[in-house]
């Protein structure tokens, strides 16, 4: 399986991020891409590349103009500002405090833009972020020229985000848009199968209204984990959409049985969607050992996930999403690509 990875990813590597009161090292970091490298490469997966440059044509045809350039501009404005640290917004858009306009002042306008405030902005995020999403879309090419899958080893990831919001550690939809590049070359019906530990939110939200995209995201529990306030059971898509949503929130503790009968049922209404092809937000956070979740998967359970995964014999892009237990990221994340490849 090729494999797509830009060194760039190092440009964004935070100081802080906002946990428990506390400005911690994030757990987002740049070391679980090189452990994912290195363990790529150990398993012989050495088909690595770099994607080159970000087409931006995908990129402005699904976010919002004036988030892009919050994002392009963040860290000069907040400099300028005077502010000391990182991009950290203090106030954020809450129940009956929607603004309808975006402010000037660039501690608003980080917060406008913002969804969940751990996540910081440097001056080197732009650039990492771009190069994420250069890999998801030379991922998508690899796959729409031919060969069944393809790896985007993104960093940072792209789930949480919208098209105007930033947040979760994540700043662009790589999914999103390897989804819309699919539906843009000709797919009728193109699915997004989400196993990060974490809901997909920001993916949920750019497709609840389409019936063209299906979402399927396998994850905590909304009244136990991050990102709290989306993610139930009963949202299942509205207009066109209605019925292209399907999650599956699992409680504190969740093992693989439980986790893999979600995963089953997730994987049958792909299928019986009648999708085309397929993009994996692959988050490897659901392990037993990861620093911010609770469930309870072992390493070998997401090779068997792989294999699950590989029965819809679609054209697959898996994208990199979450997983913080450092050196374990590389091992699961690789047991599901070998998983898939058998
Ligand atoms: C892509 C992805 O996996 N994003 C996850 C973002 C989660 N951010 C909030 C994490 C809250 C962590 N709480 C730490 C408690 C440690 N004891
Ligand atoms: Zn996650």
């Amino acid at each position: 399986m090729k494999v797509f990875f830009s060194e760039d990813h190092r440009l964004h590597f935070p100081q802080a991020e906002l946990s428990g009161g506390q400005f911690v090292t994030p757990y987002e970091r740049p070391s679980r891409a090189e452990y994912v490298y290195q363990r790529l490469k150990q398993q012989g997966l050495r088909d690595i590349a770099d994607p080159g440059p970000c087409d931006m044509g995908p990129v402005r045809g699904m976010m919002d103009p004036g988030f892009l350039g919050f994002l392009e501009t963040a860290w000069d404005q907040w400099k300028a500002a005077g502010c000391a640290g990182e991009v950290i917004p203090a106030a954020i858009p809450a129940r009956r405090m929607q603004m309808a306009r975006p402010p000037r002042n660039i501690d608003g306008l980080a917060g406008y833009y913002c969804l969940a405030r751990e996540t910081a902005i440097t001056g080197g995020t732009w650039a990492a972020a771009l190069s994420s999403m250069a890999s998801a879309q030379a991922a998508q090419r690899h796959v729409a020229g031919g060969a069944r899958a393809a790896f985007a080893l993104c960093r940072p990831p792209g789930h949480h985000a919208t098209a105007d919001m930033y947040g979760g550690y994540c700043f662009l939809n790589n999914a999103a848009v390897t989804a819309q590049m699919f539906r843009d070359q000709g797919a009728g019906r193109v699915a997004v199968l989400d196993i990060d530990f974490h809901h997909g939110n920001g993916t949920q939200d750019i497709f609840y209204g389409r019936g063209d995209v299906f979402f399927a995201s396998v994850h905590g529990a909304p009244e136990d984990a991050f990102p709290y306030f989306l993610g139930f059971g009963d949202e299942t898509g509205t207009g066109a959409g209605e019925g292209t949503t399907a999650n599956y929130p699992l409680p504190p503790g969740t093992g693989y049985d439980r986790w893999s009968e979600a995963l089953d049922d997730a994987i049958a209404r792909i299928r019986a969607w009648g999708a085309e092809a397929l993009v994996v937000s692959l988050g490897v956070d659901a392990y037993k050992d990861d620093p911010i979740s609770f469930f309870k998967l072992d390493s070998p359970d997401f090779a068997d996930a792989g294999r699950r995964i590989e029965t819809l014999g679609l054209p697959t892009v898996f994208c990199m999403e979450g997983g913080y237990a450092i050196e374990a990221v590389g091992i699961n994340t690789v047991n599901v690509l070998e998983g898939f490849l058998g």
